[in-house]
């Protein structure tokens, strides 16, 4: 199968080529490479050294005989984006190509805008395209669980059954972003699934939590393939984050009282998981959503986790409360349905199982590169 992954430069998307490639799929990337980009304006690097597109390419086909082919070019660019499609020919296309770091949404108006044009516009261009070329393409969108918000009910994978005045109807679940990021998604997720029921596309949104590690089998396989791992304020995600503050001796940076609670999965389910959504792809006219996570933990039980862990391999871990930068629950419900995944086949792998190997132990090899500068956050939700 011809599989198309946008955004295959990124963290998500570059283990996920990989994946698809070693499994036998034909894949393409298709990226602007304006992660890059935005990592060099806002003066952070990965922890680890990740080569230009191009040399990962190289040496994935040298160790491997496969070829990715390469697009590099924006999905705001709908004359290219056609172009692109209409030369790989997809059977499916898989969406990471997107801004997706919350804090980045909500650095100012600019920032915003940026996200939401970026992310709303590129996958309206997307839609489009395979409207008019590949209608019965198979479109796997990574949404993610944030969309939800932190409701004081059961959240159910995408729709809800609801009894009111008497009759009864399933509709889409409520939406309580928690930052113009994640608000994005939600404007993703309304399109696809409008575009779904006019045109007869068919969809799979999958509502992914937080993703952790840094290892899969192939990115592991040579350092030139080696992924990136965030750990700055702005796009550093809260487990990552944690490792390598661990590392490198800086208190871990728990937000407010750490009672929040989030979803969950190492990054070697996230390519799994886009592998099964593939496998079985949903029907025509039809808007699916899976929810993409593992295992539910608040921010507070993840630090204690990681300190217990470096504290076995010899680190001094810290944990340090600071003043909630985001407007959000901390104290709250949160209890999440992803029986579709597993249903499917999706076998987890654990933290308890994989904290010291795909992260902590990544994140002292490559302490050196850490800038303890970008660690604290330093974008507020209220002004
Ligand atoms: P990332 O920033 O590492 O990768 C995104 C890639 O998309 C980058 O390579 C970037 O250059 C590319 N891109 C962005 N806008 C583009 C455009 N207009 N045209 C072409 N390419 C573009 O992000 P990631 O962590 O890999 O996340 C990938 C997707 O998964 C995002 O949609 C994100 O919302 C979703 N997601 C991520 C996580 C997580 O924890 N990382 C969790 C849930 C959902
Ligand atoms: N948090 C801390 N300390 C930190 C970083 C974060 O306590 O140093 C807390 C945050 O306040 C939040 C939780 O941890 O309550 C998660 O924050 P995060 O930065 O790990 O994740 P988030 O901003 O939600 O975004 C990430 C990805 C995004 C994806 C989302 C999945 O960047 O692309 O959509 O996870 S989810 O959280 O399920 O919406």
């Amino acid at each position: 199968m011809r599989v198309l992954v946008i955004g295959g430069d990124g963290y998500c998307g570059w283990a996920t080529a990989l994946h698809l490639s070693n499994q036998g799929y034909e894949v393409g990337i298709f990226d602007s490479l304006v992660r890059r980009h935005w990592d060099g304006q806002l003066c952070v690097d990965t922890l680890t050294p990740i080569a230009p597109i191009q040399s990962r390419l190289q040496r994935w086909k040298d160790l491997t005989g496969k070829d990715i082919e390469l697009f590099v070019g924006d999905l705001n660019d709908y004359p290219y984006l056609e172009k692109a499609m209409l030369q790989f020919q997809p059977e499916a296309v898989v969406h990471f190509g997107e801004q997706r770091s919350a804090p980045f949404s909500m650095i100012d108006r600019e920032h915003a805008v940026l996200t939401q044009t970026n992310n709303v516009v590129g996958n309206l261009n997307l839609l489009y395209v395979l409207r008019d070329h590949f209608p019965d393409c198979h479109l796997v969108k990574l949404g993610t669980m944030g969309e939800y918000g932190t409701p004081n009910i059961d959240i159910e994978e995408g729709y809800i059954t609801i009894e009111h005045n008497g009759r009864k109807d399933t509709l889409p679940y409520p939406k309580q972003p928690g930052s113009f990021y994640h608000l994005s998604k939600v404007h993703d997720s309304h399109n696809i699934h409008f575009a779904c029921k006019i045109w007869g596309l068919r969809a799979t949104d999958l509502n992914q939590g937080v993703v952790y590690g840094v290892l899969t089998e192939e990115t592991g396989m040579d350092e030139l393939l080696i992924n990136r791992l965030d750990y700055d304020g702005v796009f550093g995600t809260a487990l990552n984050r944690f490792c390598i503050q661990a590392a490198v001796g800086h208190p871990l940076t728990v937000y407010g009282n750490g009672s929040q609670t989030r979803a969950f999965l190492d990054i070697r389910d996230t390519v799994r998981c886009v592998e099964i959504a593939i496998n079985n792809p949903a029907n025509a006219g039809e808007f699916r959503v899976f929810n993409q996570f593992t295992e539910m933990f608040n921010v507070a039980d993840l630090a204690m986790t990681v300190k217990k862990a470096g504290n076995s391999l010899g680190l001094d871990v810290e944990i340090n409360h600071l003043e909630n930068p985001r407007v959000e629950a901390e104290d709250h419900y949160f209890n999440a349905k992803n029986t579709s995944l597993l249903g499917l086949g999706l076998e987890p792998h654990y933290l308890s199982d994989s904290l010291i190997d795909s992260l902590l132990s990544f994140a002292m090899k490559y302490k050196g590169r850490v800038d303890k500068s970008q660690i604290l956050p330093k974008v507020q939700w209220r002004r």
